[in-house]
């Protein structure tokens, strides 16, 4: 897969991708991931890439040409443009499932107030976070990224991506290592003993303890 994050901001990009499984999976050329620029697009004489908006108000909007000439070079018929922006849809385990089926990638991420309304006539999909306001689309672009390639065949076993939390709309259930009690606090006796239908059944319950407890609404589901 390859993502192509398109931004003011590519530094903020320079360790993320860096680091641990997201770092492997570019080694083992699973994903490409190029931290574009768009300001290298503007025709302006000072690279400008927003302006005031129109009608009035406070702050700047991100202007068209710049955005729609950068997205224009790089996209082929398998590209999916998503737009990070806090009036998305909000983002969940199943567009991760379904974007990470995709040739290409590409993330466009917005900072001061806003985009022109006409650049999301060029996006396949606008996506948000969740529901509280950042300065920009950044750190959710990483969020994405991050979500999408461990699902990638080859980043991490399969088997753990079973497991993970929300795929049946249910928490994970509590873990425990070595040493069996620590300050007072003890592994629960049937994880130690043996009895594998019991540790299942065991974890089960927790699971829907916990998701009761916590996040009702996915029991819902
Ligand atoms: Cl995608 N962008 C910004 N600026 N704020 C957000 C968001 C995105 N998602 C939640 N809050």
């Amino acid at each position: 897969m390859k993502i192509d994050i398109l931004t003011l901001f590519p530094e903020m990009f320079s360790t993320v991708f860096e680091e641990s499984i997201i770092k492997r999976a570019k080694e083992k050329r699973i994903v490409e991931i190029n931290v574009i620029n768009f300001r290298d697009y503007s025709k302006d004489p000072h690279q400008k890439v927003d302006d005031t908006p129109y009608g009035g108000g406070c702050g700047m909007v991100l202007t068209c040409q710049p955005i729609f000439d950068c997205i224009e070079s790089i996209k082929t018929e398998d590209s999916r443009v998503i737009m990070l922006t806090p009036d998305g849809v909000s983002y969940k385990q199943e567009m991760a499932y379904s974007f990470a089926k995709e040739k290409h990638l590409i993330l466009l991420c917005g900072h001061y107030e806003g985009f022109d309304e006409r650049i999301r006539s060029i996006c396949d999909f606008e996506v948000s976070i969740g529901d509280y306001v950042l300065t920009g689309g950044e750190i959710p672009a990483m969020i994405l990224a991050d979500s999408i390639i461990r699902l990638l065949p080859g980043v991490i076993e399969e088997e753990s991506h079973i497991q993970d939390s929300f795929n049946d709309h249910l928490l994970d259930y509590p873990s425990y290592t070595k040493p069996q009690v620590f300050r007072g606090m003890e592994v629960p006796p049937v994880l130690i003993s043996g009895d594998h239908k019991k540790i299942d059944e065991f974890r089960m319950e927790m699971r829907y303890n916990r998701t009761r407890e916590r996040r009702p609404d996915l029991l819902e589901k």
